[in-house]
């Protein structure tokens, strides 16, 4: 009997050291498959990941800029997408460390507006090795390989060149304008796609007019208070040799009317005056008589945008280039327009 008692003793205490020595071993971590989930979460089914998309916008230099970042942050919070905002203050180098900080928070997408077209491609590759999609909104990168981005969703600046030029072309008998035509060029962002893309349109019509001029052109950055300058400067130096003023966007549009008005002139009558963009402000300066005709360029890409996020990131095909359609704007057509406009 002392052995049968000594035995279970042994055999006893040999279960104790087992059980103690099994606490004290580190705990297998959760495995990666199944992530840990808060005990409020266990008795409900697992809530849907929000997609958590990262913008780097431009900054906000015009109306046009304004309208396109609203229809951004209003189309993500109704698509329940988490979006990261950072403004890009008119600096590639600023849009460049928001795209980093992007990467570093592991968001699962990626979109900006490239404010140049060049100087990309690093961080666009350091997104690719991490395997976070990136989507083009509204401007271009010039790059050698398309791999970089998904696709770009946005105007054909080319095209809005061309219809600026055309409609010039139509109408300059009806506006007074002779054969020979002095033409003075406000230009975008020197750099940008649309600056770029805007005088090659122009210019292409141009060839068909051999009286048209471009006299001068000058970037006013696409902001009212750089077009109001540059304009003065022309006043100053040109007064009675400005036939049409062609502006890349409204805002410059509307800051050289003012300089115009200043220097005892009539806007849409002693100029004539031919814009892009077809913001409120190219409305109301074209019903007043100072602006003649405006070429729409759609800042509301925010649906398109979301819905491409969740296409690319459940792994649907996604078009290389998407072009957002728009009109022409003269300006008979303000009054009747106006109510209907987004922007
Ligand atoms: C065009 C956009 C341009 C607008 C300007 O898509 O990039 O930038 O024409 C804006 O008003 O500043
Ligand atoms: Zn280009």
């Amino acid at each position: 009997m002392k052995k049968m008692s000594r035995a279970i003793a042994l055999f006893v205490s040999l279960l104790l050291v087992f059980s103690l020595a099994a606490c004290a071993k580190p705990q297998p971590a959760a495995t990666q498959t199944e992530p840990t989930q808060s005990t409020a979460a266990e008795n409900t089914a697992p809530a849907e990941k929000k997609i958590v998309l990262g913008f780097a916008q431009v900054g906000a230099e015009s109306e046009w800029r304004t309208a396109n970042t609203k229809s951004i942050q209003e189309e993500a919070a109704k698509a329940g997408i988490e979006l990261k905002f950072v403004d890009g203050q008119q600096k590639q180098e600023v849009q460049i460390k928001a795209i980093r900080s992007f990467i570093a928070q592991k968001v699962d997408v990626i979109a900006f507006s490239p404010k140049v077209e060049t100087g990309w491609d690093t961080v666009l590759q350091e997104a690719k090795a991490a395997g976070i999609p990136v989507i083009l909104t509204d401007r271009a990168v010039d790059t050698k390989d398309e791999s970089l981005y998904v696709t770009f969703i946005g105007s054909d600046f080319v095209e809005e060149g061309r219809r600026a030029a055309n409609w010039l072309g139509e109408n300059a008998a009806r506006l007074g304008l002779k054969e020979n035509i002095n033409i003075f060029e406000l230009q975008g962002t020197v750099g940008s796609a649309p600056a770029i893309d805007r005088k090659t349109g122009f210019e292409e019509v141009m060839k068909k007019y051999p009286g048209w001029k471009i006299v001068k052109s000058q970037t006013g950055n696409f902001t009212r208070a750089e077009g109001k300058q540059v304009m003065e400067s022309w006043l100053k130096s040109d007064k009675d040799n400005i036939d049409v003023l062609y502006a890349h966007n409204d805002d410059m549009a509307l800051g050289a009317i003012q300089a115009i008005e200043e220097a005892g002139l009539v806007p849409g009558k002693d100029i004539i005056i031919i814009s892009i963009d077809a913001v409120k402000g190219a409305f109301e300066a074209m019903i007043a008589g100072k602006l003649n005709c405006s070429v729409e360029c759609s800042p509301l890409l925010g649906a398109q945008l979301m819905q491409i996020a969740k296409d690319v990131l459940a792994g649907k095909p996604v078009e290389k280039r998407i072009v957002t359609n728009e009109g022409v704007f003269p300006a008979e057509t303000a009054a009747k327009e106006l109510p209907n406009r987004q922007y």
